[in-house]
């Protein structure tokens, strides 16, 4: 495996960054999760927007273009063969001294990993996912915006270690006031009567991009779509709760602290949403 490193590839064994990069050392920098289907990158432009808006948050300047951001990502598929694949593209701080002092660090560190995509076991999205309510809050907006596709992780996998330990896989996530923010790393609707409800982003979600891509196929199906705050008494009384994320695309939610969510099997509107979801992943993209 060849991986994209500050402007050439390596090989994966040898791609390696500094024990002084602030990535590393501070979690200073940003990233995102792409995936391609059948040769081509899904809704590429929106990950490099999101990329750019994160790193323009905390004042990174992302020393490649657009046009040349987006053709390092098309180009490690092609050097790595592949068609279906998930690929990690990271702009840390770079390397530094080992005070906080982002002005102290050279230049930042791009690197592009490039892999065969690891699919969730196919029981997780025929019987639904049971999550679990954790008491780790999401991290607010007024400290660091969970909009910020940053390398500071710990809240989210704080909340991950939490479901685990309680022998769930995945965490739902409250707000200080108790509102519904979203998984550790997927966001969350509801379905009630034709109606898509989700969290809006000011009470601390990241803005998806398959939660974004859901919410314009449901609009298409002629269903309601609102941004809407959530207790978990509406995610409990809802029809149907579904999971979106890159890496997940649309996951049934069968069971929330033990409550059944509806039926407790996927829901009609979840299934229509995914077959809909897998024909946009298949007709389009970005071609390399
Ligand atoms: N919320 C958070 C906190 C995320 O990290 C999503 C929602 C979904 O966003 P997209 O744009 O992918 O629809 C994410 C996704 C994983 C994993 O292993 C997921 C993410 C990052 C790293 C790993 O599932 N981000």
């Amino acid at each position: 495996m060849k991986v994209y490193l500050n402007g050439t590839f390596v090989d994966a064994s040898k791609a390696s960054v500094s024990v002084f990069d602030h990535g590393l050392l501070y979690g200073d920098g940003v990233f995102e999760g792409i995936r391609s289907y059948n040769g081509r990158v899904f809704k590429l432009q929106e990950h490099l927007d999101r990329l750019h808006d994160s790193a323009h948050a905390i004042l990174l300047k992302i020393p490649l273009s657009r046009e040349a951001l987006a053709s390092a990502v098309k180009q490690s598929l092609r050097v790595n063969r592949l068609a279906n694949a998930y690929i990690r593209l990271v702009v840390t701080r770079g390397p530094g001294d080992l005070g906080l002092d982002p002005r102290k660090c050279s230049e930042p560190t791009v690197f592009i990993i490039a892999d065969k995509i690891e699919l969730y076991p196919k029981r997780l999205y025929e019987e639904g996912l049971e999550l679990v309510t954790v008491a780790t809050q999401r991290n607010v907006p007024e400290a660091l915006n969970p909009q910020i596709k940053s390398l500071n992780y710990l809240n989210n996998i704080l909340a991950k270690l939490e479901a685990i330990t309680a022998g769930f896989q995945e965490a739902i996530m409250l707000s200080p006031s108790g509102y519904v923010t979203e998984c550790t790393g997927e966001n969350i609707f509801t379905v009630k009567d034709r109606t898509l409800l989700t969290p809006p982003p000011y009470i601390g979600v990241l803005r998806g991009i398959t939660r974004q891509t859901v919410m314009d196929l449901a609009a298409r199906q002629r269903l309601k779509v609102r941004e809407e705050l959530l207790t978990r008494y509406d995610l409990f009384n809802a029809q149907e709760v579904f999971l979106t994320g890159t890496a997940a695309e649309i996951v049934p939610v069968s069971k929330i602290d033990g409550r059944a969510i509806g039926s407790g099997r996927p829901g009609p509107v979840t299934k229509k949403l995914q077959q809909a979801f897998r024909q946009l992943t298949r007709s389009e993209g970005v071609r390399y």
